[in-house]
């Protein structure tokens, strides 16, 4: 395989750049040797979609993916990493390098497009039919950078030097249709490797491409730019992910993303149907499932019905049945302005048909609630179209045969509050589908030293694709070797991660410090400011009592705020001042540190999560769904300091509270407190709280007239801090208290850490897949032999 694959990079070399090993670049040689690996996958990759169309597929459809960079992985996945980092060796390269020169694909914003990814890879692994389809945007998450502690923005051009893992298939390529204009949907398709595995499954994103590339008559007039306005309209759909939609121009755009989206795969999916299987579409669920990533590709359900009803002459009645058996909708958040609600007016200036497929649907429901002896009030909550809106959730639960959530606690919020109503009303459609991470980016990629001594001693590597084989480590608990090595290794990633802060920005932090660190996007129920109210009451403590007994901390964050999201903005400035206070002080500098971190993505998290020895998951309880940094940390061995919200439950269960750091007011407790909690009360009790507080506005810190920090005082104190944290404060500072403690005992932080680790099993994504395809989609394993 080596000589195969150091010929094909050399020819590759030559053929793309007209240049050899020693005059090429970095990224010449990243792409060239791309390309010469994806030579070896063609046949197996091709073979395994053969063997998937036999019989059923479930088919992701989202808006979002968060893929991060390719080329470690796929080496890791074809078990090909060492043989090529010799290969390059002897040819005098890098391949850390090599890797390093990749861009992210970064085409989505977070913990719901990483997912995602996530469950790409795992269901590859496990050999499970399920292709993903999305939007190849041009530009993805924009890049973040800091100037004097505000955060600027600037394109993502991950394509500039091409994208090797894709091939665009010109064939496939399909038409959408809106009001006015029609566009191309072309294919990209990016082979999915599964580990130790001859399946390679599919991810198909769609590039929006005009009809005409230009008007030729327009343009031999001499009006040059009209003649391509057009096309730039056409392109405009798949250029860039999530525009700011406070505009009635950016909202249309990104409903014209959805329809494109959905429009092309479900054709896509209709033409392999009828390809394989004839016209009888009411075959159709015998052989597909189509599972919703949120709200976002709803619009999947109108348009399958519209297509199979206009274009395949089903009856109606028989199209909903269909679509009936065929979707099903994941919810990933409760946060009420995240629910989507379009307006009707848009849905009928762009694609009047499916107005009118939506309104069937409402009208039939109605009848059907009526029937049922609903009054008018309960059926208004339930109607897909209210207020002149379409309200997608509603939409997607009501046709779908499956609604899950993502973790315990959030599905048990889902039936027993937020949509109670619809939990009575379907009570079979709701299932809990703890999410997961994939362990082969999640450790094997990015924690190669601890990955090694885990295969040492569970004796082979078999764990990568059944992480429950962690459990079997527990009996190490107690052996002091076992720990000593766990923990020089955990010493080891922390070096690196400073090494790499210190080449990228420049700053110096500390290996032998704690390093605490909060990375996740920036949202105020996410709670980074208090994170950073709690650092800054640090520093007031350490100048009152310069020798008060702590440990020495590192607190990293990294976190994107959206570009229109003025208060995580301001978050990012006051943590970044908080950062500069902290480094001018010659008392405190030495004790503590803040570092920032530019430009959080997938490949920095991949430096993150094994240097870390606090995972701080402080999000008020009841509103973090799930998270899955919290289980990356974990499986790195990070314990917890978290609150009792998302997957912190389970992970807490899972690893005993003992191992963790639980902190503040439950879900319950929360509840309890609606509309008596008054964080005024906690400002004037507390001189502690109000002394940080008011800093917001003292002139400690200074915004630029921004109005940032008066902003972030009115959130805490005239809005009655709506996230409560000031009312988690106090439990947040005796939490670090235990944190401290435990830290001084080294013998029982190093148990602690590696329990964390043991218990980690149950979070892979490879379990959570298989649990969508055994309990939503119905659909077995295959194997490409
Ligand atoms: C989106 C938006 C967009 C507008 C501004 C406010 C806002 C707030 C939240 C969201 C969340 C969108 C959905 C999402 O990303 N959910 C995340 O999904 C993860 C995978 O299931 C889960 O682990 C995270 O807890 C959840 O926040």
């Amino acid at each position: 395989m080596k000589e195969l694959i150091k010929e094909g990079l050399k020819r590759q070399l030559k053929i793309k750049y007209g240049t050899d090993i020693e005059h090429a670049n970095k990224g010449e040689i990243f792409s060239s040797l791309s390309t010469a690996l994806m030579e070896t996958i063609i046949d197996d990759w091709n073979n395994t979609t053969d063997i998937y169309r036999e019989r059923k597929q479930a088919f992701y459809l989202s808006a979002e993916y968060l893929m991060g960079r390719a080329l470690g992985n796929n080496l890791i996945s074809l078990k090909l990493y060492d043989e090529v980092k010799e290969l390059l060796e002897e040819l005098n390269v890098d391949l850390n390098a090599i890797e390093e020169a990749e861009e992210d694909a970064a085409l989505g914003n977070g913990g719901l497009g990483r997912l995602a990814a996530c469950f790409m890879d795992s269901a590859a692994t496990m050999e499970i039919p399920l292709r993903g389809y999305g939007i190849r945007y041009s530009n993805g998450l924009f890049k973040q950078n800091f100037k004097n502690g505000f955060q600027y923005e600037t394109a993502d051009n991950w394509l500039t030097y091409g994208d090797p893992w894709s091939i665009r298939r010109e064939k496939e390529k399909v038409i959408v249709h809106f009001n006015g204009m029609d566009v191309y949907a072309v294919p990209y398709d990016t082979p999915i490797i599964g580990y130790d595995s001859k399946n390679i499954n599919t991810l198909r994103l769609w590039k929006c491409e005009p009809i005409e590339s230009f008007d030729f008559n327009v343009f031999n007039s001499g009006r040059f730019d009209d003649s391509v306005l057009l096309k730039n309209k056409a392109e405009h759909i798949s250029r860039v992910l999530y525009p700011n939609d406070d505009t009635r121009e950016g909202k249309l755009l990104r409903l014209k993303q959805q329809y494109f989206l959905v429009s092309a795969s479900i054709q896509d999916i209709i033409k392999e149907f009828e390809n394989l299987h004839g016209t009888d579409y009411s075959e159709l669920p015998k052989y597909v499932a189509i599972q919703l990533n949120d709200t976002h590709p709803v619009l999947g359900i109108p348009e399958l019905i519209r297509i199979l009803v206009d274009e395949k002459q089903v009856k109606i009645d028989k199209a909903i049945e269909i679509a009936e058996k065929i979707f099903a909708y994941t919810n990933h958040t409760i946060l009420a302005e995240a629910l989507e609600k379009w307006n009707v007016e848009f849905i009928e200036e762009l694609f009047p048909r499916i107005l009118e497929i939506i309104e069937e649907i409402d009208l039939r429901f109605i009848k059907e609630l009526v029937e049922k002896g609903y009054s008018k009030e309960e059926i208004n909550e339930f109607r897909i179209i209210n207020d002149k809106q379409v309200r997608m959730a509603n939409l997607a639960i009501h046709i779908g045969f499956a609604v899950n959530g993502v973790a315990k606690l959030h599905t048990d919020i889902l039936k027993d509050i937020e949509l109670h109503n619809w939990y009575e009303l379907y009570p079979d459609k709701f299932q809990n589908k703890t999410n997961g991470i994939t362990p082969r980016r999640w450790i094997r990629l990015c924690n190669k030293e601890l990955s090694s001594f885990i295969t040492e001693l569970i004796g082979d590597e078999s764990w990568v694709k059944d992480l429950s084989k962690l459990k079997t480590l527990e009996k190490y608990a107690d052996d002091k070797k076992v720990l000593d090595r766990f923990m020089i290794i955990k010493k080891e990633k922390k070096v690196q991660l400073a090494k790499y802060i210190k080449e990228t920005s420049g700053i110096d932090i500390n290996p032998d410090s704690l390093f605490d660190i909060q990375v996740k996007r920036l949202h105020e129920y996410k709670r980074q400011l208090l994170n950073t109210l709690y650092v800054l009451d640090l520093y007031y403590r350490i100048k009152e009592n310069p020798s008060l007994d702590i440990p020495k901390i590192t607190f990293i964050y990294g976190a994107k705020a959206f570009p229109g999201y003025r208060r995580a903005k301001a978050i990012i400035k006051f943590t970044n001042d908080v950062a500069n206070l902290i480094d001018n002080d010659p008392v405190v500098k030495d004790k503590i540190k803040v570092v920032f971190v530019e430009n959080y993505r997938v490949s920095y998290a991949e430096k993150l999560f094994p240097a870390a020895d606090i995972s701080k998951q402080i999000s008020t309880a009841g509103k973090e769904a799930s998270g899955t940094g919290n289980m990356k940390f974990m499986l790195n061995g990070a314990p917890t300091f978290g609150t009792m919200d998302g997957a912190n439950v389970e992970i807490v269960r899972e690893s005993g509270e003992e191992n963790n750091f639980i902190f503040g007011l439950t879900v319950e407790e929360i509840e309890n407190i609606r509309g008596k909690y008054s964080s005024k009360e906690y400002y004037e009790k507390n001189k502690d709280i109000k002394r940080v507080v008011d800093s917001l506005i003292d002139g400690t810190f200074n915004d630029e007239g921004t109005g940032f920090y008066k902003e972030l005082y009115k959130s805490l104190i005239e809005e009655n801090d709506q996230y409560l944290l000031l009312a988690d404060f106090e439990a947040f500072k005796l939490a670090e208290e235990r944190v401290f403690k435990a830290y001084k005992d080294s013998e029982k932080w190093a148990k602690m850490c590696f329990m964390n680790t043991c218990n980690a099993g149950i979070f892979s994504s490879d379990r959570t897949i298989l649990e969508y395809a055994k309990d939503i989609w119905s659909i077995k394993p295959i194997q490409n032999k």
